[in-house]
C-alpha cells in the first residue's frame, strides 16, 4: 500500500483507474519544507456592475442581444458556439488514416450571478444552490436531445478565462468525447469484474485511509486523488450511487452547495488570490442504458503549483511521455486541510 514509506520517497508511477493513464510521482523532488510564499497579488478590486461587461445584466452582446435584468443566474446560447445544432450528418471515413464526421451540439453560457465583482465561492450558499439547480436543469433539458452534456467551468485569465463576471458554460453534444470514452470503459470494465461501481469501491477505500480526504459532509467528499496529475487536483463524489446530475435530491443540492463553498474558500485561502482551476462535472451519458458501473463526480483541475504565480507547465516529459508530478497527493490533500 502507497503509506509504505519505502515508496512514498521512491520516484514511482501511479495508475489513474478512471482514464487507465499512469502518473509519475516524484517525491524526492519535494523533499525541501513548504516555504508558504505569503504573496498577495494585487487583487484588482472589480465593480458590482460593470458597463462594459457583456454578462453583466441588460448590457449588450456580441450578437446584438441585450441580457435581460436578471435577479439570479442566466443562460444563453454562446455567440461564438463551438458546436450548432444544425448540421448536415455526414461522415467521411472511407480511408481510415482521414476519418472525420460533423457533430451537432451546442454551447451555453451560464451566468452565477448578476454581481460582477463575486465568485463562487463569494456567493451566498442560497445563491450557489441556484447554480447547483442550473446545473441540472440544463444537463436534463439538453440530455434530451444529445448524448453528452458537459457542464463545466473555466476559472481565472490563467485558465483562459475571458471574463472575470463569475460563469460557467454547458457544451453538449451528439458522441462521447475522449475523457468520457476512458472513464466509461474503466468503470464498465470495474463493473464487470467487481459488480460495484469504481468510485464507490474507490472512496470507500479513501476514507478508510483518510491521508487524501480533504473535506466530508453527510453526502459529499472532496478529495486528492491517488492518481491525481495536477499539484492540486480534487475530486468531488457523493457517497450515494448516482449517474447523473439530474438525480440529486434537494438534501444533496443544499449539501453539495455547502460544501462548494467552504471548499473552494479553502482554494483561494491556498495562495491567497482567487483560485484558478477547470472544472467539470461527469456522469452517465444521457444514452446510458441499464446497469453501469458510472458513478457522478466533479474534477477540478487547477495550474498554480507553489504560489499565485508559479504554475506547474504540461510540458516536456508530460507532453511526449507522460504526466509527472513532485509534491504528493497526500502532501496536496494535507495543505488544503489546512486553509480550511
Ligand atoms: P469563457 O471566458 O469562459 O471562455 O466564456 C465566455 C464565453 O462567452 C466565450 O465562450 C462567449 C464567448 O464565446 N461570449 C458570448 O457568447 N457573447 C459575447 O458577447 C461575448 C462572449
Ligand atoms: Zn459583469
Amino acid at each position: 500500500m502507497i503509506s509504505l514509506p519505502d515508496l512514498i520517497n521512491t520516484p514511482h508511477r501511479r495508475l489513474n483507474p478512471l482514464t487507465g493513464e499512469w502518473v509519475l510521482v516524484s517525491p524526492q523532488r519535494a523533499q525541501r519544507p513548504w516555504r508558504g510564499q505569503v504573496e498577495r497579488s494585487a487583487q484588482e478590486k472589480r465593480p458590482a456592475y460593470d458597463p462594459q461587461c457583456y454578462l453583466c445584466p441588460g448590457n449588450l452582446r456580441a450578437n446584438g442581444e441585450h441580457n435581460p435584468n436578471y435577479d439570479h443566474t442566466f443562460v444563453f446560447t454562446n455567440d461564438f458556439s463551438a458546436l450548432l445544432p444544425d448540421v448536415p450528418l455526414l461522415d467521411r471515413s472511407d480511408h481510415p488514416l482521414m476519418r472525420a464526421h460533423t457533430i451537432p451540439g451546442t454551447c451555453r453560457v451560464l451566468c452565477f450571478s448578476p454581481r460582477h465583482d463575486l465568485t463562487l465561492p463569494e456567493m451566498e450558499i442560497g445563491d450557489i444552490q441556484r447554480v447547483v439547480q442550473v446545473w441540472m436543469d440544463q444537463s436534463a433539458d439538453l440530455g434530451k436531445n444529445y448524448r453528452w452534456v458537459q457542464v463545466f467551468e473555466n476559472k481565472g485569465e490563467i485558465m483562459g478565462c475571458s471574463n472575470p463576471h463569475p460563469h460557467g458554460q454547458i457544451w453538449a453534444l451528439n458522441a462521447l468525447p475522449n475523457e468520457v470514452i476512458k472513464e466509461q470503459s474503466q468503470q464498465d470494465r470495474y463493473f464487470n469484474e467487481y459488480h460495484q461501481p469504481l468510485l464507490m469501491d474507490y472512496l470507500e477505500k479513501e476514507v478508510e485511509l483518510g491521508e487524501r480526504i480533504v473535506i466530508g459532509n453527510e453526502d459529499w467528499v472532496v478529495l486528492v486523488p491517488f492518481w491525481a496529475v495536477w499539484p492540486f487536483e480534487t475530486l468531488l463524489l457523493p457517497k450515494r450511487h448516482i449517474l447523473q446530475i439530474t438525480e440529486l435530491t434537494k438534501g444533496e443540492q443544499s449539501s453539495l452547495s455547502q460544501i462548494l463553498k467552504v471548499f473552494l474558500t479553502g482554494y483561494d485561502n491556498l495562495f491567497n488570490i482567487s483560485f484558478p482551476y477547470s472544472m467539470g462535472w461527469h456522469g452517465a451519458p444521457f444514452d446510458n442504458e441499464g446497469d453501469s458501473g458510472w458513478q457522478l463526480h466533479a474534477h477540478y483541475y487547477p495550474p498554480l503549483l507553489r504560489s499565485a504565480t508559479v504554475k506547474k507547465f504540461m510540458v516536456g516529459f508530460e507532453m511526449l511521455a507522460e504526466a509527472q508530478r513532485d509534491i504528493t497527493p497526500e502532501q496536496a490533500a494535507a495543505r488544503l486541510r489546512e486553509v480550511l
